[in-house]
């Protein structure tokens, strides 16, 4: 990915989103003969803010900017302090950042601090709009154990297409347990950040976002796969042991992650921290915003393909159109060519650090469900009048109704149940949770760490149990929604306050 100084103006990048329609999107291999080799994976840059003791500041822009993903051609696109997506957020356990986002955009926006424990109005989410040349500060306490984050437009409605143009990227936290622990650490060496996209361009490279109703209905995807905004990415190896931070930050695609010789690899971490300890495994799921750190023994230094298998769109029994929009084929994710990879110090650890407690569900005081829908039925059948195509509990999205509340210092399970035809991403803002069981059986181990999302199956429900910190304030809500950012922007979302 290179990018070039170019302003482009906000007329300019409408125009490119509304002519979208009008241009037959390539398919990735089209598109890869053009490119004609493969690309380097980049990594992107480190930004550890502005260190005084543990005051951290950060200066972040939004903007609009020009990317060529495609030798030769220009691709409009939108990104934080560079063109498409951002730089790696870094900072520590115990440090007050204070992170200023100013909006070059003529559009408003916001930036979502996603996973991260802090006061409502300092979350970035749809009630923190910062207009039009305007600057926003956040500022909190890092108060988390290490964990792997994100951040991105959270903007009311319009969350789907300014991610999808670029507006997210990472934000690493460290504490003391994970400095200090035997694993592969070197940002870029032997720890590398893999956030990856599925994209549809048109002939001239610009991006395909036209919603159409399949579109709109199981969200947005595309057949070019992005790993920090570059297609056909290799990574090449500088270690034998790697680390990869995967996050999934695409719409509505999720991944059924697996090396092409079916190698086992070891998943270390969930969204927010540990497991408590290594799961060797030879395929992994990876839901929209979901995140996995896993260790991956390259020491017979060979070249070897990171895909995503053939899902069949499980649990779409009732609808044969929506599970053929739903399956996805094979994909190429990243390769990995480790043939000049150095002998790692390191070794699949036998335990990992111990961060932070996690909750406990003897100590819950409340239990809310959750009732996820879409389509036009409701509950048993029944036609549902207004309300929306996007329901949590019968209700689309209102900025001005508060769901419920909750008090702060408590533990609350929450059972989350789909009873649509396809499988949700649900993400509550300003905890870490976790999930106690699925259809009341245990989950699988990757998902025993904390976490911040959860994929809920078609006609299956999940348990998960979450602590909620001391933060409080009764008229900034938080959000909890689905990440499948189309149907978060239609209305499957709603809010809760912390009293
Ligand atoms: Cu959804």
């Amino acid at each position: 990915m290179k990018s070039k100084k170019t302003r482009i103006t906000r007329r300019n990048f409408l125009k490119s989103a509304s002519t979208a329609g009008l241009l037959l999107p390539f398919s990735s291999s089209v598109l890869a003969k053009i490119a004609g080799q493969r690309n380097k994976l980049v990594i992107p840059a480190l930004n550890e803010g502005v260190r005084k003791g543990d005051q951290v500041t950060f200066n972040l822009k939004i903007k609009t900017g020009d990317t060529e993903f495609f030798k030769g051609m220009n691709t409009p696109t939108l990104g934080i302090n560079q063109s498409y997506l951002g730089s790696v957020l870094r900072a520590k356990r115990g440090d007050t950042v204070n992170i200023n986002v100013n909006n070059q955009l003529s559009r408003i926006s916001t930036l979502h601090w996603h996973g991260m424990t802090l006061p409502a109005k300092m979350d970035g989410g749809p009630h923190q709009e910062i207009k039009p040349g305007e600057t926003w500060n956040s500022r909190f306490e890092i108060r988390q154990g290490a964990s792997t984050l994100w951040y991105h437009s959270h903007a009311l409605h319009q969350t789907a297409p300014q991610v999808y143009y670029g507006l997210a990227g990472l934000f690493i936290i460290d504490d003391e347990p994970s400095l200090n622990a035997s694993l592969p650490k070197t940002y870029g060496i032997d720890d590398i950040p893999c956030t990856i996209q599925d994209r549809r361009f048109n002939r001239d490279g610009t991006l395909t976002y036209n919603t159409s109703m399949p579109d709109r209905m199981m969200g947005m995807q595309g057949s070019t796969i992005l790993v920090n905004g570059v297609v056909d990415p290799t990574l090449h190896a500088k270690s034998t042991l790697l680390r990869l931070r995967l996050h999934n930050g695409s719409n509505a695609r999720t991944y059924h992650l697996a090396f092409n010789d079916k190698r086992s690899f070891h998943v270390i971490a969930s969204e927010c921290g540990f497991l408590n300890q290594p799961f060797e495994t030879n395929q992994l799921r990876l839901a929209p915003a979901e995140r996995a750190e896993i260790l991956v023994d390259v020491s017979d230094k060979k070249q070897i393909m990171l895909k995503s298998l053939a899902s069949s769109g499980g649990g779409m029994g009732m609808m044969p159109m929506m599970r053929m929009m739903n399956s996805s084929n094979e994909m190429d994710i990243l390769l990995i060519d480790a043939r000049n990879a150095k002998s790692s110090k390191y070794q699949i650890p036998k335990t990992l650090p111990k961060s932070v407690a996690h909750p406990d569900p003897r100590q819950a005081v409340t239990t809310r469900k959750f009732e996820l829908e879409m389509g036009m039925m409701g509950r048993g059948g029944m036609m549902r009048s207004g309300g929306g195509m996007f329901r949590i509990n019968g209700k689309s999205m209102n900025k001005n109704r508060i769901d419920f509340q909750v008090k702060r210092n408590t533990t609350e399970i929450w059972e989350i149940s789909n009873a649509s035809p396809m499988a949700h991403p649900f993400h509550v803002h300003n905890v870490q949770f976790k999930v106690l069981d699925r259809n009341g059986k245990r989950p699988n181990p990757s998902e025993t760490g904390l976490k911040d999302t959860v994929l809920v199956g078609s006609r299956e429900t999940v348990r998960i149990v979450m602590d909620f910190p001391e933060y409080s304030d009764a008229k900034v809500p938080y959000m909890y929604h689905c990440h499948i950012l189309e149907h978060e922007d239609q209305g499957m979302m709603g809010q809760f306050v912390v009293v």
